[in-house]
């Protein structure tokens, strides 16, 4: 594997990842359809909804009308706690896993044995098109447990037969002495945990190329093409975009590959992509909306049309390619998380990309929506130098002239000390914060 552009590393599995999309069709179009007999055959919210609309057997649906079918979402997992969408028997279920909740309540999703099959092979697709082979060594820093990302890559690097590491998240000392002892190739953890790294690395004297990695499998997070220079400058390595959520199967749902182009390869013979706009329309390949998925063959909590809250845009393969699997833009953020100041739409990523921008500004940001007085929100930003001595004044006039560029608001911008922004040593890290009343959430924000 050589990490430059253009490299094309083979097909873990060919007759998927490669298939005509004539034939892929048919084939997701018998999976809808068992999908369909699945969720009738259970019962359930889904199946009543199905019900409502006139459907009484898969062979009822087509892929070419499914934009008419009921949609399911967040809201109905936490009506249905802890398992009412599950539709395969209790003894089925080999493991249970979580998603963040980072927003409401935590979310429990059951998989079956043919579930975390099906896991290990796109979470495997995934590194191999990363150029992750059975010689490689994947040291895993994202958490082991009910967060799907740690055992995801740990399913998928076993099953390709690699090496993997399951150090998991935190203890950042052991992990720095672990990446040069054992000299793994392939890193996989959070943007901001990988960002944590290579600045604990750059403090200590270590220089990018005097580590043996060679590709990051980055995700979990909403992260910009400005991060992923920081990231590649720091650590040394090409960094790739993977994306998941526990719903649908965790990491593996989608995934860049050294040859995609800067998209990500969704597994659309497993997960069925659409992109609805807020009407819940169809929208055409290229526009951002809401990602909705279909999980065409799970069988432990399978979902029709998911909403995932998750904004994304939807476009064909790269021409000419041996992959030709459907792909998604990077997320630009979440329908929850999009601030409306002063009528003006804003997504946190839109401001990360001015921000990291600017080569004065290290790569920590916090984003903090002011909602003291209702009646006229305020953005204010605060950001930490890269060099001490760098004339402050000068950098929030200047970030506040380029963020008023980008989204047409004015915002308020605070350059803090080094290190008084929060960093993300375990977890996703949490860029946004609201303050409603009293003092603010961070000192020097006023
Ligand atoms: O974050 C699964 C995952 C683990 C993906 C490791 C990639 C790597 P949840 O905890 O359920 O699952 O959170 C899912 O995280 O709906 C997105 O909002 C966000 N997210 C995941 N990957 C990306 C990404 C895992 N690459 C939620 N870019 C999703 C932006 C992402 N956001």
């Amino acid at each position: 594997m050589a990490t430059a552009q253009g490299v094309s590393p083979p097909l873990v599995a060919p007759e998927a990842e490669g298939a005509a999309p004539e034939r892929r069709r048919e084939v997701q179009e018998q999976r809808l359809r068992r999908l369909v007999d699945r969720l009738l055959g259970a019962g359930g919210v889904q199946a009543a909804r199905l019900r409502d609309c006139g459907v009484e057997r898969g062979d009822d649906v087509s892929l070419d009308q499914l934009h008419l079918l009921p949609m399911v979402s967040k809201e109905d997992f936490w009506d249905a706690y802890p398992f009412g969408l599950r539709t395969a028997a209790a003894e089925d279920i080999v493991c249970v896993h979580g998603s963040s909740g980072t927003q409401g309540q935590s979310t429990l999703v059951g998989y079956t044995a043919h579930d975390v099959d099906v896991w290990a092979h796109v979470m495997a697709r995934a590194l191999g098109g990363a150029g992750v082979t059975r010689r490689s060594f994947v040291h895993c820093s994202y958490g082991y447990g009910m967060f799907t990302g740690g055992l995801g890559v740990h399913h998928g690097a076993t099953r390709l037969g690699a090496t993997v590491l399951p150090v998991s998240s935190g203890a950042t000392d052991r992990q720095l002495r672990l990446l040069l002892d054992l000299k793994p190739d392939v890193l996989c953890c959070t943007p901001s945990y990988a960002l944590y790294l290579g600045e604990a690395f750059a403090s200590t004297g270590i220089t990018a190329e005097q580590l043996s990695l060679r590709v990051g499998l980055f995700g979990a997070e909403p992260w910009t093409e400005e991060m992923r220079q920081s990231i590649e400058a720091l650590l040394g390595l090409r960094a790739l975009n993977i994306y998941g959520l526990t719903e649908i199967i965790g990491p593996g749902v989608a995934c860049e590959s050294l040859d995609s182009g800067g998209l990500l390869n969704i597994a659309e013979d497993h997960f069925y992509p659409e992109i609805v706009g807020p009407d819940g329309q169809p929208l055409a390949d290229g526009q951002p909306g809401e990602l909705v998925f279909t999980t065409l063959t799970k069988t432990g909590t399978p979902l029709l049309r998911y909403r995932t809250g998750d904004v994304a845009a939807l476009h064909g393969p790269v021409p000419g390619s041996a992959r030709t699997l459907r792909r998604m833009s990077r997320v630009i953020g979440r329908t929850d998380d999009m601030l409306v100041i002063r009528g003006v739409n804003v997504f946190p990523s839109e401001v990360e990309a001015v921000v990291l921008s600017d080569p004065r500004v290290a790569p920590h940001y916090l984003i903090v929506e002011d909602r003291r007085d209702r009646s006229r929100p305020e953005l204010r930003v605060a950001v930490e130098p890269r060099d001490a001595h760098d004339d402050a004044a000068a950098i929030e006039r200047d970030l506040v002239a380029a963020l008023h560029a980008r989204l047409g608001i004015s915002c308020v911008v605070r350059v803090l000390p080094h290190n008084h922004l929060p960093r993300a040593e375990t977890g996703k890290a949490r860029r946004l914060l609201r303050w409603d009343h009293g003092v603010a959430p961070l000192p020097g924000l006023e």
